[in-house]
């Protein structure tokens, strides 16, 4: 394997050196979390690193949601790299949930301080990675008209990278001012005396509406599906509680890691109905005074028990009378029909209350139904709202939509969008069968959208540093999962899914907000830990469910 130093970087290519295929150790797709963790290992491992990024710096999701409002909704004590102490000792949080500037500013001060900036080529979207076969490397182009090769490729694209419009006749029609949540404007947007239209309820669009509501002239909530919601409460954090936290980053990783969701909030072994009526209620009261996702942590068994997770989904419901002060809008607001925490669980400081205000309406879709976007605004079956403001918060393809949006081609001609057309399939949400020393992070079959996304991608970059580093020592070119053990992970992702109640609502998850996209829940449910455990063991044993191929016909050597 090629090694050298940092330094022998390629440059940025010029318009005549531009066909030329430059070569490199490890090509890393996306400047989000994944990437970012990703080119710092391999660089760290003395490989010869490039990035590739479409936006124009580094921060993944942050770096594009800009819309008002943006706030993540895990502690940011945790939603923060743990594999530099460096970062973690120098670096302050202001808030227990970080709102998006200072997320923004988090991995741009991570990009300088580990210097990660210079390994990405930014505003440059990749077009295709195809498989070499005889030389064994992946070649890379993009829109700038770059060529990679490189023996391996990390595709660190992120499960929500791809937004999605609704599908609503005359988008294009509308001559108001049109904004996208996840492309919001890098310029401020002003919404004093503006009548803003907002389609879309969840955890974006309650977000925006808490922020959007109080400064705009009028607040149409355009709402098809209404989301569960609970309070954040969130706090500055005080230069004590800080510097506790940096005192025990260690154990708190360590504990982070032991937990289903990757993250330190608080879980139980609890089922619902080992205890009395009073005490479920008083534990539930406690933890919606806590805040956060508490209420998830109160039981073990909401995911699985309709019957309980009925009894919590009505005890949020019950929320919304005390707050919003109109019966009719409250009722509305009420989700129904789909299981409490099978659509990601919203945090909101003032979602309800917003509802209060004088020149805030909800428009129900479910019995009001969008029928077209019109020049001038939004017409729905009993009329045209009109509208000098348009935000769209309407999701995202996850999970599979960033890496079918470009030409993935793997051996013998496969693309991966011949491979996923009944649904992502892949070993581990790691590797698939056919596309040889291809690896992805945070994979749509891994635990993705189900715990926190950066002990995910520190996981998922060390495993595959360590095959890395495996192949290198026996002086192996190529490495494919076997196409059993890809059949049987999927099934016991499926066996999984089929247990859990998140597979009940539709939602992002099971692809149903994509028009033909295929139906199913295909993340990996089981927990972090238990992920952990299984990529663990399909290391040992010299990676015993995976081909290899011999250094010797490999131009990598
Ligand atoms: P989500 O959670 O996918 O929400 C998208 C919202 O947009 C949802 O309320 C949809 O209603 C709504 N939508 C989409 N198309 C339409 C049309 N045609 N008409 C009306 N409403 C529509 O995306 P978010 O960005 O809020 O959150 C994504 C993740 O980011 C979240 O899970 C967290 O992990 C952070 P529907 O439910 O389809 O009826």
């Amino acid at each position: 394997m090629n090694v050298e130093s940092a330094e022998t970087q390629i440059p940025a290519q010029t318009a005549t050196d531009r066909q030329a295929a430059a070569r490199v150790d490890v090509i890393v797709v996306g400047a989000g979390c994944g990437g970012m963790v990703a080119v710092y290992k391999f660089r760290e491992m003395g490989l010869r690193v490039q990035g590739f990024e479409a936006g124009g710096n580094v921060g993944g999701v942050w770096y594009w949601n800009r819309y008002p409002g943006a706030r993540v909704d895990l502690p940011s004590i945790d939603y923060s790299f743990g594999f530099s102490t460096v970062i973690e000792q120098e670096w302050t949080w202001s808030e227990e949930f970080a709102a998006q500037p200072e997320l923004l500013a988090y991995f741009n001060f991570v990009a300088d301080r580990l210097d990660l900036r210079r390994h990405f080529r930014f505003e440059t979207r990749v077009n295709s990675a195809v498989w070499d076969d005889a030389r064994a490397l992946w070649r890379v182009t993009s829109d700038r008209g770059d060529v990679v090769e490189a023996p391996y490729c990390v595709m660190a694209t992120g499960p929500l990278s791809v937004p999605k419009d609704p599908e609503i006749p005359g988008l294009d029609r509308f001559r108001g001012e049109l904004h996208r949540a996840a492309r919001w404007p890098h310029e401020p947007v002003s919404f004093a005396g503006k009548r803003v239209g907002i389609i879309g309820t969840g955890s974006t669009g309650i977000q925006i509406v808490q922020e959007v509501g109080p400064q705009a002239g009028e607040l149409f909530v355009f709402q098809r599906t209404p989301s569960f919601t609970m309070p954040m409460r969130n706090r500055k954090l005080t230069p004590d509680y800080v510097a506790e936290v940096k005192r025990h980053y260690a154990g708190l990783r360590q504990a982070a890691r032991n937990s289903p969701n990757g993250g330190v909030r608080p879980s139980s072994t609890r089922a619902f109905f080992s205890v009395s009526p009073e005490q479920r209620r008083g534990l539930l009261e406690d933890a919606w005074k806590q805040g956060g996702l508490s209420v998830l942590g109160t039981f073990a068994d909401l995911l699985v028990n309709e019957e309980a997770n009925e009894q919590v989904a009505e005890f949020v419901r019950a929320k919304i009378d005390d707050v919003v002060t109109d019966p009719v809008v409250a009722d509305k607001l009420k989700p129904r029909g789909y299981p409490i925490f099978a659509r990601r669980p919203c945090l909101d400081s003032s979602y309800y209350e917003t509802f209060n205000l004088p020149n805030v309406h909800l428009v129900d879709c479910l019995t009001d139904e969008i029928v077209e976007i019109t020049e001038r605004g939004v017409r729905t079956r009993s009329g045209e709202i009109e509208l000098d403001m348009l935000i769209l918060a309407t999701g995202y393809d996850g999970l599979t939509g960033a890496l079918l949006a470009f030409d993935v081609v793997g051996r013998g001609g496969v693309r991966v969008n011949d491979k996923w057309k009944e649904g992502a399939r892949s070993y581990l949400g790691l590797m698939m069968a056919g596309f040889p020393n291809l690896f992805m992070t945070t994979g749509p079959n891994g635990p993705a959208a189900l715990a926190n996304i950066i002990r995910i991608s520190e996981h998922d970059v060390d495993w595959i540093a360590a095959l890395i580093n495996h192949m290198a020592d026996n002086r192996l070119a190529t490495v494919e999962p076997t196409a059993k053990a890809e059949d049987d992970w999927m099934e016991i992702v499926r066996a999984m899914a089929g247990r859990t109640l998140v597979s009940k609502a539709k939602t992002w998850y099971v692809g149903a907000n994509v028009k033909d996209k295929p139906l199913g829940l295909t993340l990996f449910t089981g927990g972090f830990p238990k992920y952990v455990e299984y990529c663990a063991a399909a290391a040992t044993d010299g990676y015993r469910n995976f081909v290899f191929g011999n250094a010797k016909r490999s131009a990598a050597a």
